[in-house]
């Protein structure tokens, strides 16, 4: 079934529901037995979130937060402002914890993230189980500054530390069967209050799972994360660990990683499982391919004041890192591999 949006001329930015908003609110107009006479019916999608949150939570961070020690490559020094540390913080997509922006940070203090540890398995010689906090004492953490896209069309600049992902996955011996990396989020309904709830978890079949071509997981800009601003990655940020792969969409970077699987096939990924014909496997950030409901052709970028009153501007081409990743989609028709 279809609900009928306004022409996208016409879609305010505050009409641009999150993901899991619109599928609770279709799974509603569903139960009610309502069709396309519900075309008008709106709720409020979010876009006064941050300006009442910043008031009411001073300290974003999560307590448990740590000085880490780091290089800062020059590579990755672009000339951006970050965004301010209590935005990136506090606007969050975490629907392990609800799928308002506010709900990770109010809801995510209480995961036990030690100790962790990441099984690394499937199509490779040597598996591994990392013991997260003692791997990363031996490991030489990067600052990288990167850009932040999220597939609803709002932006952000970000400092993590982290280490190339390439890495972990050398050390595994891959097979010549391994063509995919495949990723799993720490199932614990316990924990996770929007998995023990379909309706707080945004109508996702938990645990959340993302996955790569080998050659993506390989390129040097896909960074396992365990901080950011100088500190461990907080709670709502997906602590201990999490992908960043910045030419992609925010939501192929899976947080609170337990599991990294080495696979001969395409991997299924939660949007893409939940809404193929919206969230595609590459998810590659393209001004040029629109979503069905919005237009990818600029973005917001989230300031201090939130949505409101934030500047847009326009989309870049794999986000800005097309000379780094173009020669990946090569000969690939990225209307179709969307
Ligand atoms: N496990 C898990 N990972 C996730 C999500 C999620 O809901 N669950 N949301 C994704 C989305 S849509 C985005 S935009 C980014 C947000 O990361 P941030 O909160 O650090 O900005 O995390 C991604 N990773
Ligand atoms: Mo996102």
């Amino acid at each position: 079934m279809h609900i009928k949006v306004r022409k996208k001329s016409a879609l305010k930015e505050h009409q641009v529901t999150p993901e899991g908003v619109y599928r609770q609110r279709r799974r509603i107009i569903q139960g009610l037995g309502l069709g396309l006479g519900a075309a008008a019916f709106s709720l409020p999608a979010g876009a006064n979130v941050l300006g009442n949150l910043l008031g009411k939570n001073e300290a974003a961070a999560s307590s448990n937060q740590m000085p880490l020690t780091f290089d800062r490559p020059e590579a990755y020094r672009p000339a951006l402002t970050p965004t301010a540390e209590k935005v990136a913080t506090s606007y969050n997509n975490f629907y392990e914890f609800g799928t308002d922006k506010s709900d990770p940070l109010r809801y995510a203090q209480g995961l036990k993230t030690r100790p962790w540890t990441i099984e690394i398995d499937g199509e490779v010689d040597k598996p591994q189980t990392l013991d997260v906090w003692a791997w990363l004492e031996k490991q030489r953490l990067e600052e990288r500054i990167y850009r932040h896209r999220c597939v609803e069309a709002w932006s952000m600049v970000i400092p993590w530390l982290g280490v190339p992902l390439a890495g972990i996955i050398k050390a595994a011996n891959p097979t010549s069967r391994a063509k995919y990396v495949a990723f799993e989020t720490l199932y614990d309904p316990e924990q996770m209050r929007g998995q023990a709830s379909r309706y707080i978890g945004g109508g996702i079949d938990y645990p959340y799972v993302e996955g790569l071509r080998i050659d993506e997981a390989m390129n040097p800009l896909s960074l396992l994360v365990v901080g950011m601003y100088g500190k461990t990655l907080p709670n709502q940020n997906g602590a201990p660990v999490r992908l960043v792969v910045p030419w992609k969409y925010g939501f192929k970077g899976i947080k609170s990683i337990v599991r990294i699987t080495l696979t001969e096939r395409q991997p299924p990924c939660t949007w893409n499982q939940l809404a193929s014909y919206e969230y595609g496997f590459y998810a590659n950030v393209n001004p040029n391919v629109d979503h069905p409901r919005w237009s990818q052709a600029s973005e917001r970028v989230i300031g201090e004041g939130g949505l409101f009153g934030s500047q847009r501007q326009p989309t870049l081409m794999f986000n800005g890192y097309e000379e780094e990743v173009a020669s990946l989609y090569a000969g690939m028709d990225l209307r179709k591999f969307y």
